[in-house]
């Protein structure tokens, strides 16, 4: 980005705020975005194509498609990516965290740009 962005302006230049949460299965990556966004509710998962998917339950595993949007109602200025448990030892999912990384980051289109990867 050229110019820096006021943080007061911050919403109105970027929309909604895109994070990617990387860690280990069950590593309270889920809670933490819980915390972040006061709220115990479960996000809703939109696909890349902003189809509902279904709603996790905080027990449940396996939503693990990093196109995956996760919005939670109550605080709809967050998107969260979750990425998957890479102590799978999945070469073709790391692959795929890689290929949504760089295409996202560069993204001409602000909306779809990762903001922060955490
Ligand atoms: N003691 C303790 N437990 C936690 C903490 N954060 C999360 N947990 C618990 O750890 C378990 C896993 O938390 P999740 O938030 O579902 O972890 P996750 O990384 O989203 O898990 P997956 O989506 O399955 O990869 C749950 O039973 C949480 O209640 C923490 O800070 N301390
Ligand atoms: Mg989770």
């Amino acid at each position: 980005m050229a110019s820096k962005v006021d943080p007061q302006n911050i919403r109105k230049t970027f929309g909604r705020f895109r994070v990617l949460i990387m860690g280990r299965a069950n590593a309270g990556k889920t809670t933490i975005l819980q915390k972040v966004c006061i709220t115990t509710e479960n996000p809703e998962i939109y696909n890349a194509k902003g189809h509902k998917v279904r709603t996790i339950f905080h027990t449940t595993r396996g939503n693990h498609d990093i196109t995956n949007e996760l919005v939670f109602k109550s605080n709809p200025g967050f998107v969260f990516h979750d990425s998957c448990g890479f102590e799978a030892g999945s070469e073709e999912e790391f692959n795929d965290m890689k290929k949504f990384i760089s295409e996202r980051v560069n993204a001409t289109k602000l909306e779809e740009r990762i903001h922060a990867i955490w």
